[in-house]
């Protein structure tokens, strides 16, 4: 009975280590940084310095002028084919969950704007990736604006019932096998 109790004390401290994990790595990114979702910015750029994981935020913040179209692969991307978005934003702050590994396409629905270039291709890696940027020179190029803060811990609180779910079986049958 006294190692039951202090098995599922130890579950709940690494559940809760996890949670905290999480929370700590959850960012928000908002597209093109200062400048925002705009012909001007340089997506390439911006998003070669950010690195997405599952549970971070996309923020397109943008004038009237624009909208937020989401294109299904990246032919469609290239080729500024909007026949077959996914899906369509506007309104000029929209927030976007990134929730698992994989590329995503964005554009401006706006006409002429795709073709522009203002569009950004987000690759996500996986949760456990190391923190450092993939493939980019870290060196000093023009001004890292800083364009990443923290979520608050609230927004993963779906992770942990999720990971509760699936560790709490687990751990029960290891126990039983002790
Ligand atoms: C991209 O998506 C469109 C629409 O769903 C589809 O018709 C096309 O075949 C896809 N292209 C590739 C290369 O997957
Ligand atoms: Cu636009």
């Amino acid at each position: 009975m006294e190692g039951v109790f202090k098995f599922y004390l130890v579950f709940v401290f690494a559940t809760l280590l996890l949670m905290n994990k999480e929370a700590m790595a959850a960012t928000q990114h908002v597209v093109g940084g200062s400048q925002g979702w705009d012909q001007s910015t340089d997506f390439t750029t911006w998003a070669s310095g950010q690195t997405f994981k599952p549970g971070d935020q996309l923020v397109f913040k943008y004038t009237a002028l624009h909208s937020v179209v989401e294109l299904p692969n990246e032919s469609a991307y290239k080729n500024c084919n909007m026949g077959n978005a996914l899906n369509s934003l506007n309104g000029g702050n929209n927030v976007v969950k990134i929730d698992k590994p994989g590329t995503r396409y964005f554009t401006c629905g706006t006409l002429g704007h795709c073709a522009q270039g203002m569009k950004v291709k987000i690759t996500t890696v996986s949760a456990d990736a190391s923190s450092s940027t993939p493939g980019s020179s870290s060196s000093s190029s023009t001004t890292p604006t800083p364009t990443s803060t923290s979520i608050s811990m609230a927004s993963s609180f779906s992770h942990f019932a999720s990971i509760l779910m699936v560790a709490l079986p687990v751990f029960h049958v290891i126990f039983i096998m002790l």
